[in-house]
């Protein structure tokens, strides 16, 4: 069976860390150390990308940086389960200039450019809207509001000007906000934490962000904190990019992302559904009409049917830890990719890491 294909873009201005993460993510997602732990490992498809990913990530290492970026990559990651030899996910990835969402085009290349690799992220199923945590750090609240404004009038715009040139462009299903940099936090400052201080201090531009991108149950709900390199506390010593937070939670949190909207758009189309519906009374009867999934989602989200297929609902609903690992190896012993990957992500949102780097409030 080809591997599931799920898109993922991460909207952030110019030196929000998008390209640092990318290299962060890929790593710590390669080394053995986390097979062992999580079960799973991710290569890229292209083995030049992925060794342009880990050149990048040395030189991190050794405290160089990179620069800002100048154009659209497209990065895809297969998920392998532990010693087996088939990918259950693939994760397609988008890198890009942050300035698009600034500054105007350089010329007639760069606007195509540019036209195409937004579409391209409007066409992905999950968004991750990503604050920098530095200007945070420095702003306060001023910067989230901003943030929230400044993105929904580019994407107001980007509707307008697409519409104009004849391309009809839509915005992810769902999102994540995460704040990047999440290292010059306290270590007891978790996701948590930022959601309250984001409802608290930006409801009213987080209300007008969620109209603009028509995600009024889509966006806001679900938080993480991300760190791809520590800062070092003396300003002389180097960075430490093998401590992170996040970087690990994030594919699973993606996962989950997808099958909650699901549950959701389903819950949404059938008219009996009582008021007080929870999510898991809804996942279980998506899971009985899974066959008829595939009919009313949009083809994009067709993944999530397949999703279903594999995770059974105890595991999906259950809290325990341990339990989910025990699921796991079992699938493994059975060769069985799909149920290996897919419960090895469930366990890592409800890790120690897990719950302080995400946080999902409805
Ligand atoms: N403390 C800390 N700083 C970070 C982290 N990630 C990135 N940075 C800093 O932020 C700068 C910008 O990161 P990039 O990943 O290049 O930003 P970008 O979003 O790709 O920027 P563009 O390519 O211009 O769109 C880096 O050079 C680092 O100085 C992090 O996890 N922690
Ligand atoms: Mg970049």
């Amino acid at each position: 069976m080809p591997p599931l294909d799920l898109h993922v873009a991460v909207f952030g201005a110019s030196g929000a860390g998008k390209t640092v993460l990318l290299a962060a993510f890929y790593r710590a997602q390669t080394q053995p150390s986390f097979q062992e732990e999580y079960a799973y490992k991710i290569q890229a498809v292209n083995k030049a990308q992925g060794n342009q990913l880990l050149g990048r990530f040395y030189r991190l290492e050794e405290g160089k940086f990179p620069e800002g970026s100048t154009r659209f990559d497209e990065i895809e990651f297969d998920f392998f389960p532990r010693d087996l030899p088939e990918a259950a996910v693939r994760i397609h990835w988008y890198d890009y200039p942050g300035r698009w969402w600034e500054d105007e085009p350089v010329d007639a290349e760069e606007r195509e450019a540019m036209r195409q690799g937004l579409l391209k992220l409007g066409m992905s199923q999950v968004g991750i809207l990503l604050a920098d945590g530095a200007k945070y750090r420095s702003e306060g609240t001023g910067y989230i509001r901003w943030l929230f404004e400044h993105f929904a009038d580019e994407c107001d715009r980007l509707r307008r000007t697409s519409a104009a040139t004849g391309d009809e462009v839509s915005f992810p299903r769902e999102w994540i906000l995460a704040l990047s940099k999440a290292d010059l936090f306290p270590p007891d400052y978790g996701a948590r934490d930022f959601e309250r201080e984001v409802c608290r201090d930006a409801d009213d531009q987080l209300a007008k962000l969620c109209s603009v991108l028509r995600a009024e149950h889509a966006f806001g709900h679900r938080f993480m904190l991300l760190s791809s390199v520590a800062a070092p506390a003396d300003a002389h010593a180097q960075v430490d990019p093998r401590t992170s937070l996040g970087v690990r939670t994030l594919a699973p949190a993606i996962l989950v992302s997808t099958v909650e909207g699901a549950v959701r758009e389903a819950q949404a189309t059938r008219k009996e559904k009582s008021a007080k519906e929870t999510f898991f009374q809804g996942l279980r009867d998506l899971v009985q009409f899974v066959d008829s999934v595939d009919d009313f989602l949009p083809k994009r989200y067709q993944i999530v049917s397949k999703i279903l297929r594999f995770v059974s609902l105890k595991d999906f609903a259950s809290t325990r830890v341990d339990r989910l690992k025990k699921v796991r190896e079992d699938a493994l012993r059975r060769g069985d990719t799909f149920k290996a990957v897919l419960t090895g992500m469930v366990a890592a949102l409800r890790d120690e890491e897990g719950l302080r780097a995400y946080h999902q409030n409805q």
